[in-house]
């Protein structure tokens, strides 16, 4: 597993340099890469190829689609450390971009990034039907807006110091978390032209998987160490985060995310031996320490 997620890290990054390379130089490129390239483990780009496994399609249109979806996540992450949201220093171990580079910098290069997604998706070079470029398009900023990525930050931040229900908790944690990897699971049907049932019951499969990192996320905050982690923990509680920890406790938790597990795997047994890649991942994603 480490290695095949080293692969394809390896590859998304060779996509995204060599498309950096071939655009106009600015100065702004620097904070953006620094976003980009310093870490991170890109499990998304790995979901994305462990479904597109499932449906033979083509490597390389794989990587290009994971690349974009980094470019949000790279562009999550820069704002999610601002001090107007998240306020944190630290970030895969390194200084995070606005303490870097100035605060105003770091807006601008998670904006770039944000762009930079849908350029890429509709690169002269991605060879697929217009028609599946336009839904690629369609699907991944429903997941990064107010529906999606910034709606369920708003969550998390409206929610902090409240009593909030289960239900509200998990509605944040599908959004902030949730939404893109439920685009990295229907990406691959919207390449092969799946009609919209099985596009949506992927988009399922998503959310939980998304779900799932969010809970092992809250784990590794509420028993985490930075030097493992390459961030601060034991935040949320300091910060009276609303997450399952804080609703549920930590046993209940842990049993929940092994629920999520079942019920994915569960969704999944129709493809047989070829789900192994997405099984490993789902392993490899509760038992990871960053
Ligand atoms: C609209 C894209 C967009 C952003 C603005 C700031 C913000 C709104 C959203 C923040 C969302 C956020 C940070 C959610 C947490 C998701 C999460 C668990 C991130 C950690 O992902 P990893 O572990 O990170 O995959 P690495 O470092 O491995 O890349």
């Amino acid at each position: 597993m480490k290695n095949k997620l080293e692969k394809i890290a390896k590859d998304t990054n060779i996509f995204l340099k060599n498309f950096i390379k071939k655009q106009k130089k600015s100065e702004l490129l620097i904070p953006m890469k620094y976003g980009l390239f310093s870490g991170g483990k890109k499990i998304r780009s790995k979901i994305l190829v462990d479904i597109g496994s499932l449906f033979k399609l083509n490597y390389k249109n794989l990587i290009l689609i994971g690349s974009a979806v980094e470019c949000i996540h790279a562009y999550s992450l820069i704002h999610d450390d601002l001090p107007c949201m998240d306020n944190d220093e630290i970030r895969r171990g390194k200084q995070s971009t606005h303490v870097r580079f100035g605060e105003s910098n770091a807006v601008l290069a998670g904006n770039s990034l944000l762009t930079m997604a849908f350029e890429i998706l509709s690169y002269k070079d991605f060879i697929a039907p217009e028609k599946v470029k336009v839904n690629l398009v369609n699907k991944l900023s429903e997941s990064s807006g107010h529906l999606g990525i910034a709606g369920g930050q708003y969550l998390d931040l409206k929610f902090e110091h409240q009593k909030v229900s289960k239900k509200r908790v998990l509605e944040m944690e599908r959004k902030k978390t949730g939404k893109l990897f439920s685009f990295c699971c229907a990406a691959p049907l919207i390449l092969k032209n799946k009609n919209k049932k099985e596009i949506k019951k992927f988009e399922n499969i998503g959310l939980d998987i998304g779900l799932l990192f969010q809970v092992a996320d809250d784990l590794i905050d509420y028993k985490g160490s930075l030097s493992k982690a390459g961030k601060r923990t034991q935040k949320d509680k300091k910060k009276g985060k609303a997450t399952l920890i804080s609703l549920l406790g930590h046993e209940n938790t842990i049993k929940y995310s092994n629920e999520l597990i079942l019920k994915i795997s569960r969704s999944l047994k129709n493809y047989g031996p070829k789900s192994k890649n997405l099984s490993e991942t789902l392993n490899y994603i509760v038992n990871r320490s960053k």
